[in-house]
């Protein structure tokens, strides 16, 4: 049975900057809600889909940046507890369609973080996942990569997108 999908939040959609609570249980409802994610990343397509982009407000995020769809993750409660050196990536949002942009942000980091079954564990990342990741942690944090941009940058991409949803509203 495949689940069903859920709509993406967009920029500047204010529920997009809520700050995201940690996950206490890992319910079957979080499975649930996984699996969900998971389906709308896939569909979308993206590489990556922080819950917040959905309008669920708990930290899990999922991500699968394989060419072949073949690697799904699910990061619960996920913490940065280490980062080293730095990369230029083209970064691209399901939350912000349409719009890329060069993003600067640590290249190799250490990841805590505990699964759909409700285990720790750790995870050492680098390149585009290294990348996601991070990109998703600041959704759960409310951030959005246009908060790395210039005021000026920031403020054309808003009325832009203002504009295209006004139209297909
Ligand atoms: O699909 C996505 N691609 C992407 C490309 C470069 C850097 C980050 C990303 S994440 C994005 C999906 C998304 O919006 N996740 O929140
Ligand atoms: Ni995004």
């Amino acid at each position: 049975m495949t689940p069903t999908l859920m709509t993406i939040l967009e920029f500047p959609d204010a529920r997009l900057r809520t700050k995201a609570a940690p996950i206490k249980n890992v319910s079957d409802a979080i499975a649930t809600l996984a699996d969900r994610m998971l389906a709308t990343m896939y569909e979308a397509p993206g590489i990556g889909l922080a819950a917040t982009q959905v309008n669920v407000h708990q930290r899990l995020l999922v991500c699968d940046v394989s060419e072949d769809k073949s690697a799904p993750l699910v990061l619960i409660n996920p913490k940065i507890v280490e980062g080293h050196g730095s990369t230029e990536t083209q970064e691209g949002c399901l939350s912000v369609p349409g719009f890329y942009e060069t993003v600067v942000r640590p290249e190799q980091i250490l990841v805590e973080a505990v699964n759909r079954a409700g285990e720790p564990f750790q995870l050492e990342a680098d390149g585009l996942l290294a990348v996601c990741i991070q990109h998703e942690i600041d959704h759960l944090d409310g951030k959005l990569f246009v908060d790395y941009l210039s005021p000026t940058k920031r403020q054309m991409i808003r009325k832009k997108l203002l504009k295209l949803q006004k139209l297909n509203a």
